[in-house]
């Protein structure tokens, strides 16, 4: 089945891309929550987080942690968030980490 986050990936779905690596792509959230709101996803499918291996989760923080001081939020503070499986509100099954700030959450 064709997935979303794999379509950014790969450029066939506009995103507004706010940081790239090899290996992640970090793209503002088309629904906002915060008035700072980016998905962190490693560049190779992996649908949840519990899948993700050292690497990417050490990846993904790493291009977080960049992204936030990039937007501003570093100093000020924010949230990062696995939605994980159907309980925990997954609805885009490729693994994705929310980074959210801006505001007082
Ligand atoms: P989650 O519930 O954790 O699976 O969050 C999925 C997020 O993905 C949700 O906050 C909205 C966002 N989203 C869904 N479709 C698109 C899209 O086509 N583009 C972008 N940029 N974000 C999307």
């Amino acid at each position: 089945m064709a997935c979303l986050f794999c379509s950014i990936v790969e450029g066939e779905i506009p995103a507004t891309v706010v940081h790239e690596t090899a290996t992640t792509l970090a793209f503002r959230d088309i629904h906002p929550k915060a008035p700072v709101h980016v998905l962190l996803i490693p560049r190779e499918h992996v649908p949840h987080a519990v899948a993700l291996d050292r690497d990417q989760l050490g990846d993904l923080f790493a291009a977080a942690k960049e992204v936030a001081e990039a937007e501003g939020v570093a100093e000020s503070g924010y949230r990062l968030q696995f939605n994980t499986g159907v309980d925990g509100g997954q609805e885009v099954f490729h693994a994705h980490l929310h980074l959210l700030g801006g505001k007082r959450l």
